[in-house]
């Protein structure tokens, strides 16, 4: 497994341009969206995101929360709203969640509405905008919400840039454009925690390191998930891992051989193919079928 493919340079010649596209968009608004990955809600955060965001309210959305344990969930919203941040989950692929965001939008900015009003502007319209790194779903949120209500999309004339502004509720607007931040990958942690969710491509990471690193996780954390997935054997499990004639890296390459024997990942010479027990790991990570899991919890 190769080490060098870690401190690959992530998209840097992309960066100066967008943040100055979403300096610009963030003009435009009173509130933004920033878009967790509920997963990993640390190393799916830019951490630049609070000098980019300024003194602009803010609400936290922690999304894909449908693949996440629902524990660590309910944490990590205590969590954000204890410091403050609205934090709500959601499933942008079914909507659940979705129409709490209006809600929360109203309150936060209530403040604001009644200094507005009693200076005589009744009906001022609140423009909000979501920022994420990408894959984490923000394409997914827009359509949702402009569903949920039926958007009308189309061109403000008045604003420099005619952008496209989606009609959420009656004083709510949504840019239709996402500010894309890049992710942090300069930790070995958080680039592979992207690499398990797949917010980094392939050719970044390879396969194998990524999904040996991802089982030494999960057996750590969620033993009984992967046991139960691929139908394993508690006590073989045990043995291996408390075998003191292997080292610990060999333990978790031991129980990816386990897994190819039992998932039929074999070649004709009776070898574990483990380029395809990989693959199998990430994909049934990656689609839920390991379960509900989260990679980063609240401490
Ligand atoms: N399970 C699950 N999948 C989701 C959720 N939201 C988005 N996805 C999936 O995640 C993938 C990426 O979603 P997009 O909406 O394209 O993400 P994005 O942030 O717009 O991505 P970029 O435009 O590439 O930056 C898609 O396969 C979505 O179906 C969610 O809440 N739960
Ligand atoms: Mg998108």
């Amino acid at each position: 497994m190769s080490k060098n493919k870690m401190n690959i340079n992530w998209f840097p010649g992309h960066m100066a341009k967008t943040l100055r596209q979403i300096e610009a968009d963030l003009k435009l608004v009173d509130l933004v969206i920033e878009l967790l990955d509920a997963r990993i809600p640390i190393s799916s955060q830019n951490p630049e995101t609070k000098k980019i965001v300024g003194n602009k309210k803010r609400i936290v959305i922690l999304n894909k929360a449908d693949l996440a344990d629902e524990k660590e969930n309910i944490k990590w919203v205590n969590k954000f709203e204890s410091q403050n941040i609205p934090a709500i989950l959601c499933n942008s692929n079914t909507g659940e969640g979705i129409q709490k965001i209006t809600g929360r939008i109203e309150k936060l900015m209530e403040e604001e509405k009644q200094k507005a009003e009693a200076k005589g502007r009744v009906g001022k319209t609140i423009r909000v905008m979501i920022i994420g790194v990408p894959n984490v779903g923000k394409s997914s949120l827009i359509n949702r919400m402009a569903q949920k209500t039926s958007a009308q999309v189309g061109n403000k004339p008045g604003v420099t840039k005619q952008k496209q502004w989606i009609r959420l509720s009656n004083n709510i607007e949504l840019l239709d454009t996402p500010g894309v931040l890049w992710p942090r990958l300069d930790n070995q942690n958080v680039a592979l925690n992207l690499a398990y969710t797949g917010t980094i491509k392939n050719e970044v990471l390879d396969d194998q390191e990524v999904a040996y690193n991802l089982l030494k996780y999960l057996i750590e954390e969620y033993r009984q998930n992967v046991i139960e997935r691929y139908s394993l054997k508690d006590d073989v499990i045990e043995a291996i891992l408390s075998n003191s004639e292997l080292e610990e890296n060999e333990k978790i390459v031991e129980i990816m051989n386990y897994i190819g024997e039992k998932r039929g990942a074999i070649t004709k010479g009776n070898n574990i193919v483990l380029e395809k027990v990989s693959r199998i790991i990430l994909d049934d990570f990656r689609s839920g079928n390991l379960g509900k899991i989260t990679l980063e919890k609240v401490n």
